[in-house]
């Protein structure tokens, strides 16, 4: 099969062989990217043009001189949890959290786009998670501050590209060169691992690009792939399809509950949440409250879902669940 160049992506190819300097050579590549037909026969074509780009993108952004790299600054830990979002180049992991927060992320339509985590804050009902968006990792890219960003993360959604053919492989590679960094994504936790080196993350897939003509035939052969190792959904970042069942999944995802606090004789405080992890008990709820607490603790009543009965007094040691109340007595 030919690729069938456009004569724009020859005019875009001359003039990107004409430019002088890496900025102007780096604008007429992602000219090209964006018209090359992207298709199986133009698969080697692909990976050059990502290559080059990656590569001119680093020269033009560094500094005359050649000094390094400033590295970025630390994102400090916000809200009620951390997700990362990982995932090849151009699979639309800048365009989610922009669907999803009010951070504003450089997105575009080539790939390494993104060159420095960037954090926003997501509202899922009546908490906020904090969502981080990284830079591309493909097998011969993954830069320290995002690899430590995802071995600290609660959680991860791997983006996966439903536009493109080789979305599912493209985020194999990412997937193998994080375990070259003892960084496994995973669904469910192995328990008791022995080398303190390795680091489980909890992540599930993301596939972007609903709205592409062959996205449900790229996604059917892609659960099949990916059997039931990492859950999969399925979103339109642009046209927001299924974005509201992306924000459970990913409170979901952290093993968070939402516990309402309330003091004797009043109501329950519904719009700010205290959480704690999945399978917690009274005394974890105390403690998330104050340190002492758990200490003074007399005794606890409940009401909502754990609760046998409304108001029941319960021992220090009930397991509560997402959406309860409680009161504590001291
Ligand atoms: N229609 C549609 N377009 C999308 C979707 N997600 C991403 N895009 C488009 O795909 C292109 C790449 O999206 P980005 O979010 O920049 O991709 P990225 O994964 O951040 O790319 P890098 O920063 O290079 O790793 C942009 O033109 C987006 O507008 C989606 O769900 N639907
Ligand atoms: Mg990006």
């Amino acid at each position: 099969m030919a690729v069938n160049l456009t004569p724009q992506y020859h005019e875009a190819e001359e003039q990107y062989k004409k430019a002088i300097g890496a900025a102007d050579k780096l604008e007429w590549l992602q000219k090209m990217w964006v018209l090359l037909p992207k298709h199986k026969a133009s698969e080697k074509l692909q990976a050059d043009l990502k290559t080059r780009l990656s590569d001119l993108r680093e020269e033009a952004e560094r500094p005359k001189g050649g000094a390094k790299k400033t590295s970025p600054g630390k994102i400090p830990r916000q809200g009620a949890g951390q997700i990362v979002l990982v995932g090849a180049p151009n699979g639309g992991k800048s365009q989610l959290l922009a669907a999803l927060t009010s951070a504003k992320p450089d997105i575009a339509p080539y790939p390494f786009t993104t060159r420095m985590p960037q954090a926003g804050m997501m509202t899922f009902e009546n908490i906020r998670l904090q969502l981080i968006d990284t830079p591309p990792i493909t097998a011969d890219q993954l830069d320290p501050p995002t690899l430590s960003l995802i071995r600290q993360a609660d959680g991860c959604a791997l983006i996966i590209d439903l536009s493109d053919d080789d979305g599912y492989f493209a985020a194999q590679a990412a997937i193998e060169r994080l375990e070259q960094a003892k960084t496994y994504l995973s669904h469910d936790i192995p328990e008791g691992i022995e080398d303190w080196s390795i680091q489980h993350v909890r992540t599930l897939i993301v596939a972007t690009r609903l709205s592409d003509p062959a996205a449900q035939e790229r996604l059917e052969i892609m659960r099949e792939l990916a059997g039931t190792a990492l859950p999969i959904f399925a979103i339109d970042s642009v046209s927001g399809e299924n974005l509201e069942v992306i924000r459970r999944e990913l409170f979901n995802l952290i093993d968070i509950i939402r516990i309402y606090p309330k003091k004797p004789g009043k109501p329950a405080d519904r719009d700010q949440p205290i959480t704690i992890n999945r399978g917690g008990n009274v005394l974890d709820f105390a403690a998330a409250i104050h340190g002492d607490l758990p200490d003074q603790l007399k005794s606890a009543r409940v009401w909502g879902p754990s609760a046998p009965h409304d108001g029941q007094t319960v021992p220090k040691d009930h397991v509560i669940q997402d959406g309860d109340t409680v009161e504590l007595q001291v």
